[in-house]
């Protein structure tokens, strides 16, 4: 019988009921071909699936879980919220607490507002920048993701149109014309589209480290340049560090680089596991926001009590261990070193981009820096690696286009068994 039996039965079932058996895409394992798998508990650094299979986890519930799974003094603080009731549609303390600390924590936050997820973040962050300049047009990055909103998932259009054309059914063509497509890392795209659309770009938003075509990091002088033609322009920069918030230092990339965006989108790690998203910026753009301003935006369960109590939680463990981050990146270069070198010794072509403790193996020779040269990248190569690594308990994302995310839970141990099982995978 297969060593995860219960979890093909179970996605089978799903099957039935639930659109590809999933409620998120990504988590089908489409990409790497293969049964996903169904996870019933996590601790620490380890997954256990429905049949009782142990992993490492290196995708931490696509980052939330920076400091692993069932972290004590999270699981405190959301049964002790629990034990109060779970909504009630009020304002409440924690959320007063919450945004006191996001400000403390994030450079460029003045004022905050709480919803449920990334998309909604970035949705909302876009209407705002609208409302604020009064401008229709938003300019976005080619491989990078911003969550399901419609103004985001657009695909490049040709050269010479350069307006963007829906990249799923349902979004509309219309929409589709306000959403402009520039290249990672190549100001001299995004200088073209700002000389052709003079004075009707709203927003720039941006990934200020890729992390939806694999971990891709900003070369020097890119945030730099997009800051400088946004104060030029009255363009709003958006920092969409939905991703890189909380994961790469207490104040994300914007700290790491020393760039203040405009606005910031937040999620994942702000939530501590449970659904929260925010964006957040300067007083005199946020104060447009309903009900102080005239652009509206609400959410039935924005600033959840349970909710704020984990992601509280999350961000005070965060903020209280000064040397966190610095421990976190030590033990992502372990894990890279060890890698490279053997991937090296093996003569296997390949570029390892990290930043902090997100991280991505592409089977190419070439340097990866935008989404071309990342899906140039052996995929087929990489879905062995990864059934490679599965099979040897290390649970990666399934797919070339996500970053690895390293919890804090991980140890020495788990590095030497991270880098015993890639060297049996990369044989396979
Ligand atoms: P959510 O709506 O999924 O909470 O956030 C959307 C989002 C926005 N911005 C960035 C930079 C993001 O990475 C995301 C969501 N990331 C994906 C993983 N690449 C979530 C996983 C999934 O879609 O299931």
């Amino acid at each position: 019988m297969s060593r995860i039996a219960t979890s093909i039965e179970l996605f089978q079932q799903g099957n039935k009921y639930i659109p590809g058996g999933v409620n998120s895409p990504v988590r089908a394992f489409k990409s790497v071909g293969g049964s996903p798998l169904f996870m019933k508990s996590g601790k620490g650094a380890y997954l256990h699936d429905e049949d009782g299979n142990a992993y490492i986890d290196m995708i931490n519930s696509w980052g939330p879980m920076i400091l692993g799974h069932a972290h004590p003094s999270i699981q405190e603080a959301v049964k002790t919220a629990v034990d109060e009731g779970l909504s009630f549609g009020t304002p409440g303390r924690r959320e007063v607490e919450m945004a006191e600390l996001i400000v403390e924590m994030v450079p460029s936050i003045e004022k905050v507002r709480m919803v449920n997820s990334g998309t909604e973040a970035t949705m909302s962050a876009v209407r705002l920048a609208r409302g604020y300049t009064g401008k229709e047009k938003i300019i976005k990055f080619e491989g990078c993701y911003h969550g399901h909103g419609d103004s985001f998932l657009i695909a490049a259009g040709s050269g010479a149109a350069t307006m963007g054309v829906p990249d799923s059914p349902g979004v509309t063509v219309g929409t589709a014309r306000d959403t402009l497509t520039a290249v990672y890392n190549d100001l001299k795209s995004v200088e073209r589209l700002l000389e052709e659309n003079r004075g009707k770009i709203a927003a720039i938003i941006v990934e200020p480290v890729g992390g939806n075509m694999g971990c891709v990091p900003p070369e020097s002088g890119f945030l730099e340049g997009l800051r400088t033609y946004c104060d030029r322009e009255n363009i709003v920069l958006i920092f969409d560090e939905v991703m890189t918030g909380f994961r790469l230092s207490p104040g994300g990339a914007q700290e790491l680089y020393g760039v203040s965006p405009d606005l910031t989108t937040l999620g994942k790690i702000i939530g501590g596991g449970m659904p929260v998203g925010a964006y957040g910026g300067k007083k005199e753009i946020m104060s447009l926001v309903s009900p102080e301003g005239p652009v509206y935006q609400a959410g039935t369960l924005s600033g959840n009590p349970v909710a704020m109590a984990a992601g509280l939680a999350m961000l005070r463990e965060l903020k209280s261990d000064e040397l966190f981050y610095d421990r976190l990146a030590e033990m992502t270069g372990k894990i890279v070193k060890g890698l490279g070198e053997m991937l090296d010794d093996s003569n296997i072509p390949h570029q390892i981009n990290q930043v902090g403790s997100m991280y991505s193996l592409f089977f190419t020779g070439e340097k990866v820096i935008d989404f071309s040269t990342a899906k140039r990248a052996d995929t087929r190569r990489f879905g062995m690696y990864f059934h490679g690594m599965l099979e040897e308990g290390i649970y990666l994302p399934p797919s070339q286009f996500e970053s690895v995310f390293v919890s804090g839970a991980i140890g020495n141990e788990e590095v030497e068994k991270i880098l015993q099982a890639s060297a049996k995978a990369l044989k396979k």
